[in-house]
């Protein structure tokens, strides 16, 4: 079994998990913050048997994409020492950062 956890944006994420349902995939939407831009995203972390990862990561695919976001002026560019900027920066996030890891035990108690 896998654990794939992937960190989406927000509008893609209700899209993403109903496609999941649809296929029978299980997942659990949990609200986090981006620490490049700090703005909100969603990560989601769905169990499933390995020869479930490539579905998985398809419907993924399918339901994430690539959009441009701007980082609020007066915040630090990279680091908390950088300069700061006055201007909106774009950056280009998405579709998802998706990890897939072992899991050594599953149980519903
Ligand atoms: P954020 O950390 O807010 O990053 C948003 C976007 O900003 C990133 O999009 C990337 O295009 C850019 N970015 C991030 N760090 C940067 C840096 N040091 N310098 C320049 N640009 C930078 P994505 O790569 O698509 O990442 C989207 C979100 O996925 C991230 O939001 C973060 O929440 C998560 N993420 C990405 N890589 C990760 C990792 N290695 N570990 C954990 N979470 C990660």
């Amino acid at each position: 079994m896998k654990l794939v956890i992937a960190v989406v944006q927000g509008e893609d994420a209700q899209r993403t998990v109903d496609a999941l349902s649809d296929v029978g995939i299980s997942s659990t939407r949990v609200s986090s913050t981006g620490g490049f831009l700090q703005q909100g995203n969603v990560t989601l972390l769905i169990g499933v048997d390995d020869g479930k990862v490539p579905e998985t990561l398809q419907v993924i695919r399918e339901n994430c994409r690539e959009r441009s976001r701007y980082m609020n002026p007066m915040m630090p560019v990279a680091e908390p020492a950088d300069f700061l900027t006055a201007f909106p920066v774009e950056v280009q996030v998405g579709g998802a950062t998706v990890f897939v890891v072992p899991v050594d035990s599953f149980e519903k108690i």
